[in-house]
């Protein structure tokens, strides 16, 4: 229970929540600049100074604060991932999530719901075998589950044979959460605030001064900011940073769409989701259905979204669940991921010396955020990327040791 929730409930007048300070002067010059204020760059911040002392550090972000993907996710929160490499870098992320609320003592509404991905395939059943093979040798919590159980577990769900993809198994993921993604960015942001991290909004990051082979400055629509580090954290603008530090990323950035049902009586305890029929749905504590499908077909720097997508995900959401079928969508959203080759992402050293990158978040980076936040403080904190972060390096695409999550990704592609 975070404290400052328990006052406010038993104070009266009690302060709720995280009130950021108004924006100080913008510096000259920093020891750490990060680009980007979405979870992952505020959650970085937090850390370096909580975990390391560096506090003389800004956030910029062109717009408002958790106002790219972090506040369009669909807050799937799970470690279940395929390769061992992926699951213990998610699993960690998934423990400090779980005591995120008492760190940030701020309510993030984390709601641990039990997550099942569905196989409609014999490849997709020898798949989610697979996962949770692996899950259960590195300790994460994963089974296999057949029709019986999955009607138990989910009673909603249309387990008829007579359908165009029965559905076979699934992958049970008892630790698979949501949570509201806008209070993660809050909360770290409040946090980092409080410990003399400078926050400024609408201050765009349009070119990077380097010399000698290291980052010496960013360079705004506010003028010259000099750091000693610099990481770039801003998703799906990824690439158009990394041009501008000089270097190239196997990314493609492409719309993800996402919408809200209109508020329903409690129905759906679980996270589900259907790889092969592009969906997936939780149901909110306000009892609105928060579904997604898959990515949009073409590379696109937009966050619009479109009649098509509504269209198919209802249609796919209808096979799984059709006595919805007179239930309305309430709302419609987009945001840019930046997808790399092998599904996973790019975190740590880049070509310039003291600029970091945290890439590569495609369709699945919002549960990454506190894993990230720490490891890459730690990384500019000690110099040296730590054990967690290292198989996720930009030389992977080099060396040809890619970590292929592909198999254990929400979205179909
Ligand atoms: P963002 O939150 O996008 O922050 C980047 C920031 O950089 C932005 O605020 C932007 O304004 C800023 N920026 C960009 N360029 C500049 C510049 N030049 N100068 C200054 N600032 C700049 N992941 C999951 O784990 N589970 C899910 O269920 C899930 N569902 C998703 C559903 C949708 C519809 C979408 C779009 C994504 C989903 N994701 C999910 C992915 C997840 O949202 C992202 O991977 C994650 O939020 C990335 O966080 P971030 O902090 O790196 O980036
Ligand atoms: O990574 O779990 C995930 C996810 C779900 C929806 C989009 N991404």
């Amino acid at each position: 229970m975070p404290f400052g929730l328990l006052l406010s409930g038993l104070v009266n007048g009690a302060r709720v929540g995280p009130v950021l300070p108004p924006a100080p002067d913008l510096k000259d010059a920093y020891d750490v600049v990060i680009i980007g204020g979405g979870g992952h760059g505020l959650a970085t911040a937090y850390y370096l100074v909580h975990d390391w002392g560096i506090s003389n550090v800004a956030v910029l972000d062109k717009g408002y604060l958790g106002g790219g993907n972090t506040g369009r996710n669909t807050a799937i929160i799970r470690s279940n991932y395929l390769t061992p490499e992926g699951v213990r870098f998610y699993d960690e992320s998934v423990r400090l999530f779980q005591g995120l609320s008492n760190e940030l003592d701020f309510n993030i509404l984390y709601s641990e719901r039990g997550h099942l991905t569905l196989a409609h395939t014999d490849a997709a059943v020898r798949t989610m075998r697979w996962r949770a093979e692996v899950n259960k040798h590195l300790g994460v919590d994963s089974e296999l589950i057949f029709p019986d159980e999955i009607g138990r577990l989910c009673p909603e769900l249309n387990l008829s044979e007579d359908v165009r993809y029965p559905i076979l198994a699934a992958l049970y993921h008892g630790p698979g959460a949501i949570a509201r993604h806008d209070a993660v960015a809050w909360g770290y942001a409040a946090q980092a605030a409080r410990r003399g991290v400078h926050l400024h909004q609408l201050t765009e990051v349009t070119g990077l001064e380097i010399a000698g082979g290291r980052i010496r400055a960013v360079l705004t629509n506010r003028g010259r900011i000099g750091c000693g580090h610099a990481i770039q954290a801003v998703a799906g603008s990824s690439s158009l940073l990394a041009a501008m530090a000089g270097f190239r990323l196997p990314i493609r950035t492409v719309p993800l769409q996402a919408c809200v049902s209109q508020p329903l009586k409690p129905f759906l305890d679980l996270i589900v989701v259907s790889g092969s029929l592009h969906v997936y749905v939780s149901q909110s504590d306000r009892g609105e259905l928060v579904m997604g499908g898959s990515t949009d077909p073409y590379a696109l720097y937009s966050s619009r979204s479109t009649l098509d997508f509504k269209e198919s995900l209802m249609a796919h959401m209808l096979e799984l669940f059709p006595f919805l079928a007179e239930v309305k969508v309430l709302r419609q959203w987009a945001g840019m991921a930046d997808m790399t080759p092998d599904f996973a992402p790019i975190l740590g050293a880049t070509p310039v010396a003291n600029y970091w990158i945290d890439a590569g978040w495609g369709t699945w980076g919002f549960k990454a955020t506190p894993v990230c936040g720490k490891r890459m403080a730690e990384a500019v904190g000690t110099g040296k990327v730590p054990g967690v972060l290292a198989p996720f390096a930009l030389a992977r695409f080099d060396d040809f040791r890619l970590v292929g999550e592909k198999g254990a990704a929400s979205v179909g592609h």
